[in-house]
């Protein structure tokens, strides 16, 4: 299987994210997920790592707003320009918002701090130097990809770091900067209709958001109850898309302690969804954090369970860009992801 994987990603490694209650905790989406992936993978006898290819801006600013961009591009060289203590030791900090737009009327102020809290919805986007370089590679992972998957119509998959379903057209959240997921089904929908179904742990609200009115990208999500779980707003099952989008999104908020036997009757669903809308192309945002022992998960997936899934969503049948979400069971995260894709080979 053709993988695209990029190094630039190292260096985005914040010092800190700030947990509910202000606690601050070491960064989970951390540099360490892709050596655990990567050594998995090279135990295996069918995983070709390729160099992406550089796609320029065009396809990223088909889905992300001009304005958020440049924010991501300038944000770090702007903070050490304006916070002698953070050029002073820049290795300890990490540029994050303390305060957040209102829903009504908000628009991206000229200061820093005003663009930031417009531009980031949570404490866990924390940028870096190398933030917005890696992103930028990330998107060329996913990019590099889709192209390949439209070529040779088969999958392939996009070592993606850092992951992209918590953002939206003009924000970052929950560890993502610039949607790798919506970037390629957007690209690919110039070809003909695009279902994308994410099982990351998570709700992608940010694939949610972009693809909400429109009905050529089929959008479904399978996650913990934002009743009860991040992102809290957005990934209830009433919000099933709006204007010529009414209908072309899913929501499958699961309770907490869902085990193998709910989570895949519940893929059966989406995945006749899916059988339905007939699209040309599949997107798999692909999160592992629904497994059993992820330190922000409250699922029970097994390894099992993972293969059991990877088998019903490969007999689709489609040409599937895998693109890799969250997933912070370090240790498990390398067998159970090489589990789910030796399903698609
Ligand atoms: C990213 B992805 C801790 C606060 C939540 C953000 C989680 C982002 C998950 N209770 N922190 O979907 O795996
Ligand atoms: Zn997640």
């Amino acid at each position: 299987m053709k993988i695209f994987y990029s190094e630039e990603h190292r260096k985005h490694y914040p010092p800190f994210e700030v947990f509910d209650g202000g606690i601050r905790v070491p960064y989970y989406e951390n540099p360490d997920r892709m050596d655990q992936i990567l050594s998995a993978l090279n135990k295996t006898d069918w995983a070709e790592l390729t160099e992406p290819k550089d796609f320029g801006l065009d396809p990223i600013l088909a889905v992300h707003d001009q304005g958020y961009i440049n924010f991501l591009a300038s944000c770090w060289t702007e903070w050490l320009a304006s916070e002698p203590e953070v050029a002073a030791a820049p290795e300890q900090h990490a540029f994050l918002p303390a305060t957040f737009a209102l829903r009504r009327k908000s628009r991206p102020t000229s200061s820093l701090r005003g663009r930031g809290g417009y531009y980031i919805m949570d404490l866990s986007a924390c940028i870096v130097e190398a933030t917005y370089k890696a992103a930028l590679a990330s998107a060329n992972c996913a990019l590099s990809t889709a192209e390949f998957v439209l070529k040779n119509s088969t999958n392939a998959f996009a070592l993606c770091r850092p992951p992209g379903h918590h953002s939206g057209k003009d924000y970052a959240g929950g560890y993502c900067f610039i949607n790798n997921a919506a970037v390629t089904a957007n690209w690919l929908s110039s070809k003909g209709k695009v279902a994308l179904l994410d099982i990351d742990y998570h709700a992608g609200n940010g694939t949610q958001d972009i693809f909400y009115e429109r009905d050529d990208v089929l959008t479904i999500s399978i996650h913990g109850d934002p009743d009860f779980e991040y992102p809290h707003y957005i990934g209830f099952a009433d919000e099933t898309g709006e204007g010529v989008g009414l209908g072309f999104h899913k929501n499958f908020p699961l309770p907490k302690d869902t085990g193998d036997e709910q989570y895949l009757s519940t893929l059966d669903e989406a995945l006749s969804m899916i059988r339905d809308f007939a699209p040309e192309h599949l997107v798999l945002s692909t999160g592992m954090d629904a497994y059993d022992g992820d330190p922000l998960g409250t699922f029970h997936v097994t390894q099992n369970g993972f293969n059991e899934m990877g088998k019903r969503i490969s007999s689709l049948n489609l040409p599937t860009a895998i693109i890799m979400e969250g997933g912070y069971a370090n240790e498990a995260l390398g067998n159970n992801l090489t589990t789910l894709l030796k399903t698609f080979r």
